[in-house]
Formats: structure tokens, C-alpha cells, sequence
């Protein structure tokens, strides 16, 4: 069976426009015999070429120029894994829990879930300089993570020798950090964590 599917505008497959059932092998002239529509016609009928592969991408492949189009970016993805909720606007914040779209996606957090606002999962423990927090993998975000300290809350530095092994990411790209604080850090009269998220 042959069926022909108009295109979408990203390139993905649209609806069918048209099915053939045939029992003898596929070949050049059986598209002879197919006659389509006018673009003027009816749009969704409008062809102009016939393309074979094994995959999307051996039929329609990256070309420089065109490659950018055909990128789907992180945001586009992560929304995507939220269904219908529109969460284009990544400074809106769609569930009313304080924290903006974007701050959401940054942290792993349920962006359509108020109660999924801590990315703190385990709060700080002084003595053994140890904390989780949950964020979306960085191979997705192309976000860096870095770790600061402070005395006062008013003047930070960052913990360059801090470790951040990750966890596994889940089936959603959220992965679990342990911070462990270098050794100078601890033991302090008075200790503030942050995690920063840069680009
Ligand atoms: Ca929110
Ligand atoms: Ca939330």
C-alpha cells in the first residue's frame, strides 16, 4: 500500500491525502499512473516531488541553512512533554506558583503542578557540607550549574571545587544532584548554598 501524506509546515508528516493498494511490486510506474490535485486546486494536494529512504532523515537531509529550520530546541521539546498546556511564553507562569516557565523547565520542576516548586530535594547538611537538588540535564538545557556560598547573604563566592555528581535522568530529563561543599566551606559559623544556572 502507498500512502501519500501532505507535509506540515515543519517539515513533519500531515494528514493522508491519498492511498494506493497494490499488489505488484512498487516501482516508477505505478507513480506514473498517480495524478494529484493543483496546489491551485486544493493545497493539500499539491506535489512536486516523490522521495524514497529508510529514514526522515535520509529523505529529507540536513543541508546548512536549512538544518536550523528542521532543529527542534529544548523549550520545543520540554513544552512538547506538557501536552496542550501553553507554556510559550517562558516568563509566564502558568500554574501560579511564584515560579516562572523557564524557571521551571531550569530547575525540573512541574510547570503545570503548583506544588512543584522546590528544587531543593534534600536541604544542606552543615556539618557534612552535603545537599540535592533537582534540575533538567544539562546535555538537554546547555546550562551550566555552578555552587556559592556565603556568610551574610550579600556577598557570594562560588565553590569552584565543589562536586555535583548527577544522577540518572528520569523519563522527563530531570536528574538529581548531590553537592558536596569543599572542605573549607564547612564547619563555618554561618553558611548560605545557591545554585546558580548560567548559560
Ligand atoms: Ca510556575
Ligand atoms: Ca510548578
Amino acid at each position: 500500500m502507498l500512502e501519500i501524506y501532505k507535509v506540515a509546515t515543519n517539515l513533519t508528516l500531515g494528514s493522508v491525502v491519498s492511498t494506493y493498494t497494490t499488489t505488484s511490486n512498487l516501482d516508477q510506474s505505478l507513480f506514473d499512473t498517480i495524478s494529484c490535485g493543483s496546489k491551485s486546486s486544493n493545497p493539500a494536494h499539491s506535489l512536486d516531488e516523490i522521495r524514497f529512504g529508510a529514514s526522515y532523515e535520509a529523505v529529507i537531509p540536513g543541508q546548512s541553512g536549512q538544518q536550523a529550520s528542521l532543529a527542534i530546541s529544548d523549550e520545543q521539546m520540554w513544552q512538547s512533554s506538557f501536552g496542550s498546556a501553553d507554556l510559550s511564553d517562558p516568563s509566564a507562569d502558568l500554574d501560579g506558583d511564584g515560579r516562572s516557565n523557564g524557571n521551571e523547565r531550569v530547575w525540573g520542576l512541574g510547570p503545570t503542578n503548583a506544588s512543584s516548586i522546590q528544587p531543593i530535594e534534600t536541604i544542606l547538611d552543615p556539618l557534612a557540607g552535603i545537599f540535592r537538588y533537582t534540575r533538567r540535564d544539562p546535555s538537554l538545557t546547555g546550562l551550566t550549574y555552578t555552587v556559592w556560598t556565603s556568610a551574610n547573604l550579600t556577598a557570594w563566592t562560588e565553590d569552584a571545587d565543589a562536586t555535583q555528581p548527577p544522577s540518572e535522568p528520569n523519563e522527563n530529563g530531570v536528574q538529581t544532584v548531590e553537592v558536596t561543599l569543599s572542605p573549607e566551606r564547612i564547619g563555618v559559623p554561618s553558611l548560605f548554598v545557591q545554585v546558580r544556572a548560567s548559560n
